[in-house]
């Protein structure tokens, strides 16, 4: 059994469903109202996924400098907000990632320093909020990932050159 009043995104205030007559084969439903008669058709759900950017970073980086990572992405659903998780491809503890957004589109940017040499795959995950959205039937949250490798050379060590005699 299934309230329809609840599967009505953005309905006129006021407007109640009190049952349906008849559904058909492309899921249409014809439904008694306090308003009278009232045809439902199914729309498109609104709940895209964040699409992701390919990741960009100031690498190749020394051993214990800061690396600063970003990514943009956008999301079809103007509304939603974001969250974000950085993964370092290092063995450390994921982190947060800084997102900055608006009207759909924007960027989630992180810092990480690197302990040893090494070439790091480095993730980042971006989650939407669709299924907090009042007046929307209750959906999954989308989460898109996308994938970097960060270099993080061994130090070079620095070399005498030979000296150079000019021809004469
Ligand atoms: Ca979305």
């Amino acid at each position: 059994m299934i309230d329809l009043n609840t599967r009505i995104p953005g309905a006129p205030p006021g407007l109640e469903l009190n049952y349906a007559f008849a559904i058909s084969d492309n899921g249409s439903i014809v439904a008694n109202s306090n308003v009278g008669l009232v045809l439902l058709k199914p729309g498109p759900v609104s709940t895209a996924p964040p699409v992701v950017g390919p990741i960009s970073a100031n690498d190749p980086v020394a051993v214990g400098a800061l690396v600063s990572v970003s990514a943009s992405f956008t999301d079809a659903d103007v509304a939603d907000t974001h969250t974000a998780i950085w993964s370092w491809g290092d063995g450390s503890a994921s982190t947060a990632g800084t997102v900055s957004e608006s009207n759909g589109a924007g960027t989630v940017a992180g810092t990480h320093t690197y302990s040893a040499a090494g070439v790091y795959s480095v993730t980042v995950t971006v989650t939407d909020n669709t299924s907090g959205i009042p007046m929307r039937p209750r959906m999954p949250t989308w989460s898109i990932t996308t994938t970097n490798s960060i270099a993080v050379p061994q130090a070079q060590t620095a070399r005498a050159l030979p000296s150079l005699t000019a021809a004469s």
